[in-house]
C-alpha cells in the first residue's frame, strides 16, 4: 500500500512539476447510458489489441480536455456526447498521463459504433471484472462501480 502510494504522489509531482505543456495527457471517457458503461476492444499496438479500454486518446495542443473527449468519441464511436466530469486519478501510462471523463450521450446522438475498435460492449457494474482490460483502465474499475446503478 505504501509503495502504491509513494508512486501515485511521485506521479502527481511530476505532472505538477512538469506542467500541461510538457506531460502527454490522454483522455479516456467513462460513456454511461441506461445504467450501463461502454467498453471498446483496442485493435492496437499489437500488446494491447484484444483487451478493453474506456475509448479515447491523445489531447492535442492547445485543445481542452472536455473537447478531446468529444473529438475522440465522435472519432471513434460516431457519437455525440457531453463529458460530465473527471472520474478517478491520473493514471500513469507508457504514453504519458490517462485521465478519465466521464460522459452521456446527447439526445440525438447516433449509437456508438466501432469505427476504431474490433468490437464495442455496454457492460452493468456486474460484468466489469471479468473483461480483460488493459492495465491502465483496470485501475479504475473501482470508482467505475461506484459510478453504475
Ligand atoms: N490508452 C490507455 N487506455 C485508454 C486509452 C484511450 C488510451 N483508455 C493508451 C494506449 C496508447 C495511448 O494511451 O498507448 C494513446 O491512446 P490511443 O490514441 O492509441 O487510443
Ligand atoms: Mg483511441
Amino acid at each position: 500500500l505504501l509503495r502504491g502510494v509513494l508512486t501515485a504522489r511521485a506521479a502527481g509531482l511530476t505532472s505538477a512539476v512538469a506542467g500541461a505543456a510538457d506531460a502527454r495527457v490522454v483522455v479516456a471517457t467513462a460513456l454511461i447510458d441506461d445504467g450501463r458503461l461502454l467498453a471498446a476492444r483496442r485493435t492496437r499496438p499489437e500488446a494491447l489489441a484484444g483487451r478493453w479500454e474506456l475509448p479515447g486518446g491523445s489531447v492535442e495542443a492547445g485543445e481542452d480536455e472536455a473537447d478531446a473527449v468529444v473529438r475522440e468519441c465522435k472519432e471513434e464511436l460516431g457519437a455525440d456526447v457531453e463529458p460530465c466530469g473527471r472520474l478517478g486519478t491520473d493514471l500513469p501510462i507508457d504514453a504519458g498521463l490517462l485521465r478519465v471523463h466521464l460522459a452521456r450521450l446527447r439526445p440525438g446522438s447516433a449509437p456508438p459504433q466501432p469505427l476504431d475498435h474490433s468490437a464495442l460492449r455496454w457492460v452493468s457494474a456486474s460484468e466489469l471484472d471479468a473483461l480483460p482490460w488493459v492495465d491502465a483502465d483496470r485501475a479504475v474499475l473501482h470508482d467505475l462501480r461506484a459510478a453504475l446503478p
